[in-house]
């Protein structure tokens, strides 16, 4: 599939000297990982995702909330980045100054080889004690029940950000210090619902950034930024990639 993109958007990737990418569950569908969006599929079809990661869910459920994130963990490790995974990672090589925001908390993008990655909301292959907050090894990860906490007794959760809790001061620093140097702002598979992140490319936008959406139908930021690329982003990404420094290599 040959695909042209403006050379305004050619130009710009070219002569970037510092890029920010803000990636959501859209990135990761073509690994077979089901977006927030989709209609939950099986056995959790009947739940609404924002329900399940919340603090009251693991309150009130702690065993249903554990076994959604045994199943997400499983998808994940069975799961493979895909060739937009790779051309982010690609793009890193071409851009040093690039960093690589997600809100995904499946890892996809460390194993595709992106290496400056602030992952705003967790990543769900890392577990933390409910109570002391310390971070907690857990090597099996059993299917019924979540483990408790050696040191405090405390019940074990995903190193996640549910809603209602704040994200990790750290990460948020990171993301918002690249969106406020970046020259370049790639939106890419996010619906643009969920805050603070959906606020990034705004916020690129008014200090100056060209920002630009890759998605596959409209959503929340529709009309909103400098340019938007409607299309599945494990397409578009590689020929961008190639269309702004040429060949790839034989990664991904
Ligand atoms: C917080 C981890 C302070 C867990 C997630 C204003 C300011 C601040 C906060 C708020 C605010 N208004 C409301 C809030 C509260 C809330 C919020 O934003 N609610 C929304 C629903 C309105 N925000 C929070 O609670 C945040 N905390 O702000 O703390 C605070 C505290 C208390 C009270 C107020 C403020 C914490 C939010 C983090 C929640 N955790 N994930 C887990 O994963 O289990 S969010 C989770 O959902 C994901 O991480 C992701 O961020 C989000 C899903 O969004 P997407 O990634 O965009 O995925 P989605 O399915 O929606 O869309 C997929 C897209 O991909 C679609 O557009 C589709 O078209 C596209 N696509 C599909 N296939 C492809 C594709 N694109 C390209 N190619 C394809 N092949």
């Amino acid at each position: 599939m040959t695909v042209t993109f403006p050379s305004e958007l050619i130009e710009r990737l070219r002569a970037a000297q510092s890029v920010a990418i803000l990636t959501g569950a859209g990135v990761s569908a073509e690994s077979g990982m089901p977006t927030f969006r989709d209609a939950q599929t099986g056995l959790w079809a009947r739940y609404d995702p924002a329900e399940l990661a919340s603090p009251a869910a693991f309150r009130a459920n702690p065993v249903l909330v554990w076994q959604w994130y045994a199943y997400r963990r499983a998808l994940a490790e069975a799961a493979a980045p895909n060739p937009g995974h790779y051309a982010l990672a690609e793009l890193e090589q071409h851009i040093p100054d690039t960093t690589l925001i997600t809100q995904n908390v499946d890892g996809l993008h460390h194993r595709a080889g992106s290496r400056n990655v602030v992952e705003l909301h967790g990543n769900l292959t890392r577990y933390r004690c409910s109570d002391d907050g310390a971070p907690v090894e857990v090597t099996i990860v059993a299917k019924d029940a979540p483990p408790r906490c050696p040191r405090c007794g405390g019940l074990i959760r995903p190193d996640v950000v549910w809603f209602g809790e704040l994200l990790p001061q750290h990460a948020w620093n990171m993301a918002l210090a690249a969106t406020r140097r970046c020259s370049l702002f790639l939106c890419i598979g996010t619906s643009g619902v969920v805050r603070p992140a959906a606020d990034l490319p705004l916020i690129a936008q008014a200090d100056g950034a060209y920002t630009v959406e890759i998605n596959l139908a409209p959503g929340a930021l529709a009309g909103q930024l400098n340019l938007h690329l409607y299309g599945p982003s494990g397409t578009l990404l590689p020929a961008l990639v190639v269309a702004a420094f040429g060949e790839r290599s034989s990664i991904g």
